[in-house]
């Protein structure tokens, strides 16, 4: 699987390279190559949310000033993780700090120190619900895609936040690519942008105008668009609301373990069960359209099973050419809310076993 797959990535990869532009001229070629180089080596990259930013028991408070050296992963393991999510939630309001109150300025920073390092940056946005006023996961209508395509009575505020973001993006600088991974989760119905929320149609429509305002309109060439609904994958959904290989890089899903009351032995056979029958098909949908692909998001709030890593996520993943697994933030304000080991947590040995595995890739330092 791994050599097919990879076959039909390397035609990707020329196609990157093609036109006047020699191959890995621009930072987006560079980038698409080193995610391509992971998965031709065997490789995966670890990535955490949020890393820099803080972790469980600490938060960058001066960021103008701060060297951001510290890391939950880095303390436990020695590296910074090869990839480094941040979430854009908040920039669509022009507001200071996104989200979760991390201030954007920090973002920049952090996202410019990350690639400064060599390492990989993506983005996610869990944007305002723009017809209800509520929050991303305010689904109270299923109107609100339809109120922000041209035409419809959000369109033109949208298009500000679309602008908004963009400025974002392109604060980074003209040097750096980073990956974009809007509209996330998608086959789920817990966003505004969710399965019963739209057509899917309309939901393509949003993708598409999203890229077009970045790509078109704003002349953002660094970005690999990843597509990354939740999973269990089923192919039919899953490429059902598919914007088109014209607008997408990269090929991804999130899913996460919930330890049932079935006991955590049997919680964590049955997900890594579902997510090796995932990664099959996204392995064969990457094939059949010449893209990467990776897990997007994934993990075990609070990491109940000290063993998570090495004994579950591990051998549902490395057999599949995925460039790169992210687990989400840990918060340093919900005491359980993690997703990463830190310095002192019971767990924390399982994930220097993973991080040292031939095929994990942390960065050197
Ligand atoms: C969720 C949780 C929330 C957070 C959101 C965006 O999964 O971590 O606390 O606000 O992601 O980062």
């Amino acid at each position: 699987m791994k050599k097919m797959f990879l076959l039909a990535t390397a035609a990707l990869l020329t196609a990157c390279g093609s036109g006047d532009k020699k191959p890995m001229d621009t930072p987006r070629d560079r980038l698409a190559h080193q995610l391509f180089a992971w998965a031709e080596n065997g490789q995966i990259a670890y990535g955490h949310q949020d890393d820099l930013a803080y972790g469980h028991a600490w938060c960058v408070e001066d960021w103008e000033n701060d060297p951001l050296e510290r890391s939950d992963i880095k303390a436990v393991t020695g590296h910074y993780p090869a990839v480094m999510g941040f979430d854009l939630g908040g920039i669509e309001l022009g507001n200071e700090a996104n989200l979760d109150g991390v201030p954007f300025g920090l973002i920049r920073k952090a996202a410019l120190k990350q690639i400064e390092r060599g390492g990989v940056v993506t983005f996610s946005w869990h944007p305002r619900n723009p017809l209800t006023g509520g929050d991303a996961w305010d689904v109270s209508s299923n109107q609100v895609v339809k109120s922000v395509l041209e035409g419809g009575e959000k369109h033109d505020e949208f298009m500000l936040w679309l602008q908004r973001a963009a400025d974002f993006v392109e604060s980074l600088g003209p040097d750096v690519a980073v990956i974009f991974r809007p509209w996330h989760e998608n086959t789920g119905s817990w966003f505004w942008w969710g399965k019963d929320l739209c057509s899917e149609n309309e939901y393509r429509e949003l993708f598409r105008l999203t890229w077009v305002y970045f790509t078109k309109k704003r002349g953002l060439e660094n970005l690999l668009w990843c597509y990354s609904p939740n999973g269990p994958v089923i192919p039919k959904e899953y490429m059902g609301r598919y914007p088109g290989d014209e607008f997408v890089d990269i090929l991804a899903a999130d899913f996460y373990e919930f330890a049932g009351p079935e006991g955590l032995q049997e919680s964590g056979s049955r997900f890594g069960a579902v997510l090796r029958d995932m990664l099959v098909k996204l392995s064969a949908m990457g094939l059949e359209h010449e893209k990467l692909i990776c897990l997007s998001e994934t993990g075990m709030e609070g990491l109940p099973d000290l063993h998570w890593w090495t004994e579950v996520l591990y051998p549902a993943i490395h057999e599949f050419p995925i460039s790169y697994v992210l687990t989400w933030r840990n918060a340093h304000d919900k005491p359980g809310h993690f997703y990463g080991p830190w310095e002192g947590f019971a767990g924390a040995a399982d994930f220097k076993a993973f991080s040292e595995l031939d095929s994990i890739v942390l960065l050197d330092e």
